[in-house]
């Protein structure tokens, strides 16, 4: 009998930059569905890949000193690029598509000329804001104060000769789309997709561009290329095989079941996507996801925010399970996310490493210290075992409606409630003091097995969140293949009477959180330096004036340091033993230990207030102010102390 089929696709991925925990986020959340239906027995497409054209990996190109192609390689298939990223990630997709491949480019020429023909695609021209240096089109709304965007220079009105797809044709039957049927998920998107953009009118579409090069041609009039959504849209059916002979897949996965894409680009998705579809005569797909982001401190990661965070360091530190495990766990996948490292670090601390690690380790441990490792047939089960039974039986339906809904999240806190509820049978059942008396062992051998079958149920509901993981626990536990199916996660029993288990080292060793965060923290510090330079930030200038008489009041000298030292339990203060010109050692406390050595001092000139009142610091009387110049690096306070030439003598005026 044929399998059932289930074809998922994540967003292509533009290559413009180098891929961040954003885009981790879905790609693991398309792996965690697609590892779930193969789980439940469908014959599943997994489709990923990279959304190669447009002026900006032509302009991100040419400023790298290569051609296009060099360019998207190296970030594609290069060291720590996007194949590798998402080998290092478990990311088990059937098939990766690039947008510059042949096969693709050809079927979107034909795809292309066919709405032409058709007449949904005709030729017009293009009207808006030109800017000249850029060679690029800007909508009035794109302008950022009047200006262009990208270089924030002068933009004049142009036309230009162009292609449109006739959108507005289509407008109706997209409304009704989105608003009778579940195309659209979550359902909050939809009014924001009828509302904002479907009844104010939908304009037709403009599909071709003539100002740069890099994008597919058309081939009936080359000095024009598609559109790169256009063209990116329709990989979810070339790489099938629509239109091509590379692959030959598409009669048996079209339509796809579910598009998983970042909630940015559900109006392409839910919009123009379905109008292009219908357009062709093609079936539409089933679902359409539109998933939250993962912000920092409230905003979208962005290279040019400086905040994105580099998936490779956040696996490389604490294990790729941790981390797809964190993604899904913590966030509900159709909102947004505030990602920190604290957040993970907590996560990995609490769910992984004491509670799920903790019950295996804790339990394996006590079957190997009180059965040698192999349980003995004969056990007592009793009524106090019914809960954690029931409990653990009734898991995987609602796992299994979770899942069916994209909740993600909700899975996993399902999972963990029962390993919680096994953490909490063991402190009822107290296994080391029915340990201590021979005649317990047939009551202690079943409540061993209990919570042995408790985990092997959780780990196999586990295996599409975190793979390698549960692998393991089941190779711990003692459970073979048959105790590792979606079947068996759904049949108390299953493991073997006479299981034996296996010792090994912990799965989750706590994380020490101050340590990793302060690591991670300076990471990603010179991560962000690398990528942005370095920001320097200074006070603005002060918009008050101080008149010149009151300024001039200010006794400013140079002072020569004849001893420095720390200020006894303070880890601020230095004192400073200066020499004024007037022939009597003046003393100043000055808050800069942090930066500055007492001996790194002494000897230098430097500048000072004198004719401050004398102000009391731990117990000391300080005579004035040492000045110094202060500004932000990378969001860190830096101080110089004012030094000035030696050569100037002390006691003289600044004026
Ligand atoms: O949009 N949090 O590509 P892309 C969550 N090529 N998701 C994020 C994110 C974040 N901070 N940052 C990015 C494109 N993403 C097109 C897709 S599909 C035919 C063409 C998600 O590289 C983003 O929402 O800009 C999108 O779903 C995916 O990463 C790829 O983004």
């Amino acid at each position: 009998m044929d399998r059932k089929k289930f074809y998922i696709t994540t967003p292509i991925y533009y290559p413009s930059d180098k891929l961040h925990i954003g885009h981790t986020y879905c790609t693991v959340a398309t792996d965690a569905m697609a590892r779930y239906k193969r789980l439940t027995g469908y014959d599943v497409m997994f489709l990923t890949g990279t959304d190669e054209h447009g002026q900006k990996i032509e302009n991100k190109a040419k400023e790298a000193g290569v051609t296009p192609k060099e360019f998207l390689d190296r970030i594609v298939e290069g060291e720590k690029g996007v194949l590798d990223l998402w080998k290092l990630m478990n990311i088990s997709n059937d098939r990766f598509i690039r947008t510059t491949d042949d096969y693709h480019c050809e079927a979107i020429q034909k795809i292309f000329r066919k709405m032409y023909e058709k007449g949904d695609i005709y030729k017009g021209s293009y009207k808006g804001k030109y800017c000249t240096p850029c060679e690029s089109f800007w909508t009035e709304s794109q302008l950022v104060n009047g200006k262009c965007p990208d270089c924030g220079r002068e933009v004049h009105d142009a036309e230009e000769e162009a292609y449109f797809f006739r959108l507005s044709k289509y407008a109706d039957r997209v409304q009704y789309l989105l608003e009778n049927t579940d195309y659209l998920q979550p359902k909050s998107r939809v009014n924001e997709m009828v509302n904002n953009f479907i009844k104010p009118g939908l304009d037709d579409l403009c599909v071709s561009r003539t100002s740069f090069k890099w994008g597919i041609p058309v081939d009936f009039d080359p000095g024009h290329v598609v559109y790169v959504w256009v063209d990116a849209l329709f990989n979810y059916t070339t790489a099938l095989g629509f239109m091509n002979d590379k692959y030959h897949d598409y009669e048996k996965y079209w339509p796809a079941d579910v598009h998983f894409v970042g909630k940015e680009i559900v109006r392409f998705h839910s919009i123009i996507w379905p109008a292009m579809l219908m357009s062709m005569e093609m079936p539409l797909p089933k679902h359409v996801f539109g998933h939250g982001w993962l912000v920092m401190d409230g905003g979208k990661m962005s290279k040019s925010k400086g905040n994105v965070v580099d998936p490779y360091v956040l696996a490389e530190k604490f294990g790729v399970d941790a981390l797809r495990f964190f993604l899904l766990r913590t966030f509900p996948f159709g909102s947004d996310g505030n990602f920190s490292n604290e957040l993970l670090i907590n996560t990995i601390n609490k769910d992984l490493a004491n509670d799920l690690g903790n019950i295996v380790s804790r339990t394996v441990s006590m079957v190997d210290k009180y059965f040698s490792g192999t349980l003995p047939e004969e056990k007592s089960v009793t009524e106090a075992d019914s809960d954690l039974i029931n409990t653990a039986s009734a898991l995987r339906d609602k796992y299994e409606d979770d899942m069916e809904h994209f909740r993600f999240q909700k899975a996993l806190e399902d999972i963990f409630a029962v390993i919680d509820r096994a953490n909490k049978y063991i402190d009822e059942n107290i296994p080391w003091v029915l340990a201590k008396d021979e005649a317990n062992k047939a009551r202690l051998a079943a409540v061993m097995y209990n919570i042995l079958e408790t985990i092997r149920i959780c780990a196999v509901l586990l295996t599409p969140f975190m793979p390698d993981t549960a692998n393991t626990i089941f190779d711990r536990i003692g459970a073979d293949e048959s105790g590792r199916t979606w079947e068996s996660a759904g049949k108390w029993g299953t493991l073997n009477t006479a299981v034996t288990v296996k010792m090994g080292e912990a799965l989750f060793p706590r994380i020490d959180a101050e340590k990793a965060i302060e690591e991670l923290n300076a990471i990603q510090a010179e991560q962000r330096k690398k990528a942005m330079g370095n920001i320097v930030e200074t006070e603005p200038l002060s918009e008050e004036n101080v008149d010149f008489n009151t300024f001039c009041k200010s006794d400013m000298r140079a002072v020569k340091i004849k001893a420095c030292e720390a200020v006894k339990k303070s880890d601020k203060l230095l004192k400073f033993t200066l020499d004024d010109g007037s022939g009597t050692d003046r003393v100043i406390l000055s808050g800069i230990h942090k930066y500055y050595e007492p001996e790194q001092l002494i000897g230098k000139t430097a500048v000072a207030i004198l004719n401050l009142p004398p102000r009391k610091m731990m117990g000391i009387p300080s005579c004035g102010m040492l000045i110094s110049a202060v500004h932000k690096e990378n969001g860190e306070e830096k101080l110089h102390l004012l030094l000035v030439d030696d050569s100037i003598p002390a006691g003289a005026k600044l004026c």
